[in-house]
């Protein structure tokens, strides 16, 4: 068995959290190296891209939080085998993508510069992409993206979309989703309860 070593900010959440998840139902174990964000200057030198999350199997050094989902997701049975299903599973994780870089633009920002920002992203890109990701859950069959069953993709979407439904980032209704696309409200619940979820949140 390789060891790894996942290191990303010291949160549960973010890129790095369907990997964790992943690696978990896989039963496993990992060295979760949880990166301050004060130490995060100095890290990010050490990595190929300047950017975490980056993944350890047996000392060699990968990146890109999609590669490493599809990974852990079938290492853990949490990806189709099904080359079409595949190919969904994909399409979704590369959506959330888009989602995250549209919504690190916005950090850093304060005032009315943040308020202004985050208030264009709600209603341009998280209004076109909560609609997309939508559309993707329904052509899913509306429990799961991909293939009929729990894969990573339902994993990142949770962990992004759980995030905005929380109200937690400043000047995005906390109804925001629920106004726009309540199947994945009820999504984001019922992945939480996944009793594979619910067993890596209780460890
Ligand atoms: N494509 C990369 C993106 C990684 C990425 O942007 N990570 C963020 C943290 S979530 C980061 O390290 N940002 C630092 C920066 O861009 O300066 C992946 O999916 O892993």
């Amino acid at each position: 068995m390789p060891t790894y070593k996942l290191s990303y900010f010291d949160m549960d959440g973010g890129r790095a959290e369907p990997v964790r998840i992943a690696f978990h139902c896989a039963g496993i174990a990992f060295e979760d190296e949880r990166i301050s964000f004060p130490d995060f200057g100095k890290f990010r030198e050490t990595t190929p891209f300047n950017k975490i999350p980056v993944l350890e199997i047996d000392g060699v050094v990968v990146t890109q939080s999609n590669a490493m989902c599809q990974y852990a997701g079938k290492l853990a049975g949490l990806y189709p085998t099904d080359d079409l299903q595949a190919l969904y599973c994909e399409e979704v994780l590369g959506a959330i993508e888009d989602m995250s870089n549209f919504m690190v633009a916005t950090f850093g920002m304060e005032g009315d510069a943040l308020k202004a920002a985050r208030e264009e992203l709600a209603d341009g890109w998280f209004t076109v992409y909560t609609n997309g990701i939508s559309k993707l859950l329904e052509r899913g069959g509306g429990q799961y993206f991909a293939g009929n069953q729990l894969t990573v993709a339902d994993l990142k979407v949770h962990v992004m979309f759980r995030m905005i439904i929380s109200g937690n980032l400043d000047h995005i209704p906390a109804d925001f989703v629920e106004k726009l696309a309540p199947n994945l409200v009820e999504h984001s619940q019922r992945i939480a309860n996944e009793p594979k979820v619910l067993a890596y949140y209780a460890r």
